[in-house]
């Protein structure tokens, strides 16, 4: 038999979760920008560990030279959701992508595992770029709520910590605690559009003081330093207001001194021809 040479083998499943987990990031963050709610609140990677990839491959007796073929979750992404609904976004965001094709689904929404177990699995194809030419990858997406995440958390180490012999009375405390999350997830669902609003609202208030800042530092820099500072007292009064619209009004407000100033500097005859 062969040495096997298992960080050769890893090297390419390394390579596309550090990839994925970057892709995920970078789709939470347009939502960011765009001010639009993100399906994805967080997003994990890992490899299989060398150890829990023997151990399954004596499970299923899996042999050396199928490896990658039947252990589809060597590469693992996790994304988690705030509610249930939002699954199905990501798994949308995900089918309109080039760069993943789907291989199966696994629905442990519908098809609860026996555990109590439920989360939503896709099985991708995803092509990393190596000096040897292109290797195309296995990688597991898992997508769960975050109450399911803490549920499966829990167990995993619970099956780690009695070696997938949980005792009884411990699994019928997860079943029931299993159903509690399921009604939880449910609840979540009920204030769902409040919960996006809020958070919407949050993000654009965020953006604006960003941009108010930015304009109002510029404004300093090329104005009469004693007007900016009335600019800013005026910006703190209006933001302890708490009230968007009147952050909105201020912030175009802002925005046309800004350009305003931008010009003059650029060119000092504008305020002659615009006085
Ligand atoms: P790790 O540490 O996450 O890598 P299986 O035969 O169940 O091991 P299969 O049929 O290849 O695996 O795929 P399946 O059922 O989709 O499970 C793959 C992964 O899903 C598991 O990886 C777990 O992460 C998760 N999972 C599946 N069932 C359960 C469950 O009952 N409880 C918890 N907590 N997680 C589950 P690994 O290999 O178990 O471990």
């Amino acid at each position: 038999m062969e040495i096997q040479l298992w960080k050769e083998l890893l090297d390419p499943y390394e390579q596309a979760v550090s990839e994925l987990l970057q892709k995920f990031h970078n789709l939470k963050e347009e939502h960011r920008k765009k001010n639009l709610y993100s399906p994805i609140e967080s997003v994990r990677g890992r490899v299989k560990t060398v150890a829990s990839i023997l151990e399954k491959m004596q499970r299923k007796n899996i042999p050396f030279e199928s490896l990658e073929e039947a252990l589809e979750d060597i590469a693992g992404i996790r994304i988690i959701c705030q509610f249930v609904e939002d699954i199905e976004k990501v798994v949308s965001l995900i089918e309109k992508r080039t760069d993943m094709e789907i291989r199966n689904t696994k629905d442990y929404l519908r098809n609860q595992k026996d555990s109590g177990y439920r989360s939503l699995h896709l099985i991708v194809w995803y092509v990393v770029q190596t000096i040897d030419g292109p290797k195309r990858v296995q990688v597991e997406i898992q997508i769960r709520t975050m109450a399911m995440n803490f549920w499966a958390t829990t167990e995993h180490s619970l099956q780690y910590k009695y070696k997938g012999e949980i005792p009884a009375h411990i699994s019928q405390q997860l079943t029931r605690a299993s159903e509690a999350i399921e009604m939880l997830d449910n609840e979540m669902s009920q204030v769902r559009s409040e919960i996006m609003d809020a958070q919407i609202d949050s993000q654009i208030e965020t953006n604006l003081v960003k941009d108010i800042l930015r304009n109002i530092e510029n404004l300093y820099r090329l104005d009469n330093k004693r007007e900016v500072i009335k600019i800013q007292n005026e910006f703190y009064r209006i933001f302890s207001m708490h009230n968007l619209e009147e952050l909105e009004r201020f912030h175009r407000q802002l925005d046309i001194i800004a350009e305003g100033s931008r010009a003059q500097a650029v060119d000092p005859a504008v305020n002659h021809k615009n006085p």
